[in-house]
């Protein structure tokens, strides 16, 4: 019996900025994109481990989602609310009319769906609220009679039904569909996995994401990751000196982005010196194409002499002597460069 696994698409991602915009629009492309693997590879089921949307959906993106249902009618989709897209009172997943091939768990507590002729059954829950603190993954009873079991779970951290990998390594079931954190990893090896998000949601979302594709035959389970490359974040450390003036550090971003794939967005984290008084201009570095942040780390680097000359008798050229008198190390030339920094703030 073959299988897609996802979770964490949060759709409906977007807000004023135009970058989230495009995010959200990567998040639909690789949904509708998943679809179209699960009709090729034809999958029997596709499971879906909650925040399938970001927040409460809207009855018009149900329709879209269970228009891309349709189009693979061969595979059974089980679902369930995340903490996310929980069942709020108003949620419109309570009374929307699923296609046939579509099983929302949308029970409170431990229930399961059976799916006809396949001799499977999947298991789980929806969150009806933000957060459920119970550890409500421990001690499942499974039913015993030869049927394949699945569980489809969503949370991890102390807020969101915490679990330890060990509560899984024991249990009845042949796989552990999970999902709410968003980077995707095998906890038990072909048996208990984080689906990751499908595609990143924030920036700190970095390195690849897609969705596990995975066959159960004869109760043995095996994964394999397969990557979507729609957005990608990379982070990028530059290592800045004062003698790299601002257009060699835009040249070398330049170049390092030509032969990166066009799905890879930079997060750039500056270190080191710069110039005093030609400091890198980050702001400018923000508005390059595919760069999606800038963090400046860089310090001056303070030409000392110049300094006592100027505030000989004032507190900073004073700091600046006492410290050169003291035995120079690591330690004292660290003191030297955060007291000047902080006193040229003053
Ligand atoms: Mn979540």
């Amino acid at each position: 019996m073959k299988f897609i696994h996802i979770a964490d698409i949060h759709l409906g991602a977007k807000s004023g900025r135009e970058r989230k915009k495009a995010m959200d629009s990567y998040s639909w492309q690789a949904f509708s994109d998943v679809i179209r693997k699960a009709g090729e590879e034809q999958v029997q089921i596709l499971l879906i481990a909650g925040d399938l949307f970001h927040r409460q959906p809207l009855v018009r993106e149900l329709k879209e989602v269970n228009y891309q249902f349709s189009r693979i009618p061969q595979t059974q989709v089980v679902l369930m609310a995340g903490n996310r897209d929980y069942l709020a009172p108003e949620s419109c997943y309570r009374t929307f009319p699923w296609g046939e091939n579509v099983h929302f768990l949308k029970q409170e507590h431990m229930d399961y769906v059976e799916l006809e002729g396949m001799d499977t059954r999947v298991y789980g829950f929806s969150y009806y609220h933000k957060e459920i603190t119970e550890p409500l993954y421990q001690n499942i009873k499974v039913k015993k009679d030869g049927f394949c079991n699945i569980l489809l779970a969503h949370g991890g951290d102390e807020k969101h039904v915490p679990f330890r990998s060990n509560d899984f390594v024991q249990c009845d079931f042949d796989y552990v569909a999970l999902g709410h954190v968003h980077k995707p990893v095998e906890i038990v090896k072909n048996k208990v996995v984080m689906a990751g998000a499908l595609q990143p949601i924030e920036f700190s979302d970095t390195g690849e994401h897609g969705c596990f594709l995975g066959e159960i035959k004869e109760h043995k389970c095996t994964v394999e990751f397969i990557p979507l490359h729609y957005c990608e974040y990379v982070p990028l450390n530059l290592k800045v000196s004062p003698e790299i003036g601002q257009s060699a550090l835009k040249e070398f971003i330049t170049a390092r982005l030509r032969v990166a794939p066009e799905y890879q967005k930079f997060k750039i984290t500056l270190s080191g010196f710069c110039d005093e008084e030609h400091p890198v201009d980050a702001e400018e570095l923000k508005k390059m194409d595919r760069v999606v942040q800038v963090v400046d780390k860089c310090r001056a680097d303070y030409d000392f002499e110049k300094l006592k000359l100027k505030y000989g008798q004032q507190i900073l050229g004073r700091y600046i002597r006492t410290l050169e008198e003291m035995p120079q190390n690591e330690v004292t030339k660290k003191a030297l460069y955060y007291g000047v920094e902080a006193l040229m703030a003053e």
